[in-house]
């Protein structure tokens, strides 16, 4: 997608900071002060910090760096360094209260919208094709599927709603697994304007075949292996899997409880029993890759994910998405907190890849095998702390997006990381399997 217009720029790029800010308002002016200065968990900021680091980095590469202005609040950029300060410590941070931090990323985004009216966006990489204005629309979804983890754990009666998503998903009809014939394809990009830099250059890849589930793994199939006591058997996890899980006592994803024989689990402060037909969420990677051998399975490599998602056998092209090259819609995903939890499994049959894939986008983050490192040709972009920092065997890459993903952080090609403990985050999985000389 180039952008030749610049008018239908502009007006692209007022569209998705305007939807991130909508989000963000939803997201922090739905409890009181008090709820959004508290810590609700120590994996997490107060809410009060993300609203004003999101203005802050807003100031920093709209305003100072693209628009060339003087600094607003010079004085507040240590408190909302992510690296200086440790999410646990930021309480203890002198931060803006609840009133200020709104108004100040409200004056931001004021003179931002000036910059942006006024800037001829050409030229340097930072402002071609409006780069660095999505990236900072990126930036706040991304904080926002952050704040909206806050209220996941959270405690204390609901205080966000939503509306079902379409519950017409089932897997009866399908078959459990897609064969992905061997052959390169291409991963990554080159030609994507608001990619990040962790997901170029495009570059190709040999893939040998694959199965992969048509559908993310369920709360009804992982029950099943909980029944029949994965937690309890070394055999299926790893070694430092198996040390986290009784060092922690874990017996079930986050969230879930056993109770009168039933179980039930907490969803932002309603708790309701676990239902079956649903992708599991908050499984750390531990737990996935544990499920996947009781399987007789394995998670796929980020490679694998990739292709099942992008790749066209019959042109051989890899797309943006797995439906083809278009925007995302409400009918090919579910994404953008529409809802406040993922479709059954089988759902979104618009949003199918060539070979039958369904879900890979939105719904849950999907973790796969790969550890976080650099495509071949990696530049780091706009700046090391954005991705090369993390790059190494300690992170895990997820992909595909959650429910409370944008579609502007989201694409074939997004990929995003975590530390193989977490399960906060809005995740689950899929499994896959090498394909046998037969079957290829
Ligand atoms: C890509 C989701 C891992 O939240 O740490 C936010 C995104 N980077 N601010 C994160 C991010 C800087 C990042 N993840
Ligand atoms: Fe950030």
């Amino acid at each position: 997608v180039a952008y030749g217009d610049l008018d239908e720029l502009r007006q692209r790029v007022v569209r998705v900071l305007h939807t991130a800010r909508d989000r963000t308002g939803r997201l922090t002016d739905c409890v009181d002060d008090h709820e959004l200065t508290a810590q609700h968990s120590p994996l997490m900021s107060p809410l009060v910090w993300d609203l004003a680091h999101i203005g802050n980095q807003e100031e920093q590469w709209l305003l100072r760096n693209v628009g060339g202005r003087a600094a607003l609040r010079p004085e507040i950029d240590s408190v909302y360094d992510a690296f200086e300060h440790p999410r646990a410590e930021r309480p203890s941070l002198p931060l803006l209260p609840p009133a200020e931090a709104r108004r100040y990323a409200a004056e931001v985004r004021g003179r931002v919208l000036d910059v942006l009216e006024r800037h001829p966006l050409r030229g340097a990489p930072l402002v071609e094709a409006a780069f660095a204005f999505g990236m900072i629309a990126q930036h706040e979804q991304q904080h926002d599927e952050t704040m909206l983890i806050t209220h996941q754990l959270r405690r204390g009666p609901a205080a966000l709603t939503a509306p079902e998503p379409p519950a017409d998903g089932t897997q009866d009809a399908l078959p459990p697994e897609v064969l992905v014939p061997a052959g390169p394809f291409t991963m990554g990009t080159s030609t994507e304007p608001w990619a990040l830099d962790n997901e170029r250059p495009a570059h190709r890849r040999q893939v040998p075949a694959f199965f992969i589930d048509t559908v993310p793994v369920s709360n009804g199939a992982y029950l099943r292996f909980i029944e029949d006591g994965g937690y309890r058997e070394r055999r299926w996890w790893t070694g430092p899997g198996w040390a986290h899980v009784r060092e922690q006592r874990l017996s079930a994803p986050l969230f879930w409880r056993r109770e009168g024989g039933q179980w039930l689990r907490r969803r932002f402060g309603v708790t309701e029993p676990v239902p079956p037909g649903e992708p599991v969420l908050h499984v750390s990677w531990y737990e996935a890759d544990a499920y996947a051998r009781w399987a007789g399975r394995r998670l796929p490599t980020e490679a694998e994910w990739e292709k099942a998602a992008r790749h066209d056998p019959v042109t051989g092209r890899s797309r943006r998405y797995p439906w083809g090259d278009a925007d995302p819609v409400p009918e090919h995903a579910n994404l953008g907190q529409r809802h406040l939890r993922p479709a059954p499994v089988g759902g979104y049959p618009a949003g199918a890849s060539p070979l039958g894939v369904r879900q890979l986008m939105g719904d849950v983050w999907e973790w796969t095998s790969s550890d976080f490192l650099p495509y071949p040709g990696f530049a780091a972009f706009p700046y090391r702390e954005y991705s090369e920092v993390f790059f190494g065997s300690a992170y895990k890459v997820l992909r595909g997006g959650s429910f409370a993903v944008d579609p502007v952080a989201c694409r074939g090609t997004f990929r995003n990381w975590d530390l193989p403990v977490r399960r906060q985050i809005f995740c689950g999985f899929r499994t896959a399997r090498d394909a046998g000389e037969e079957e290829r």
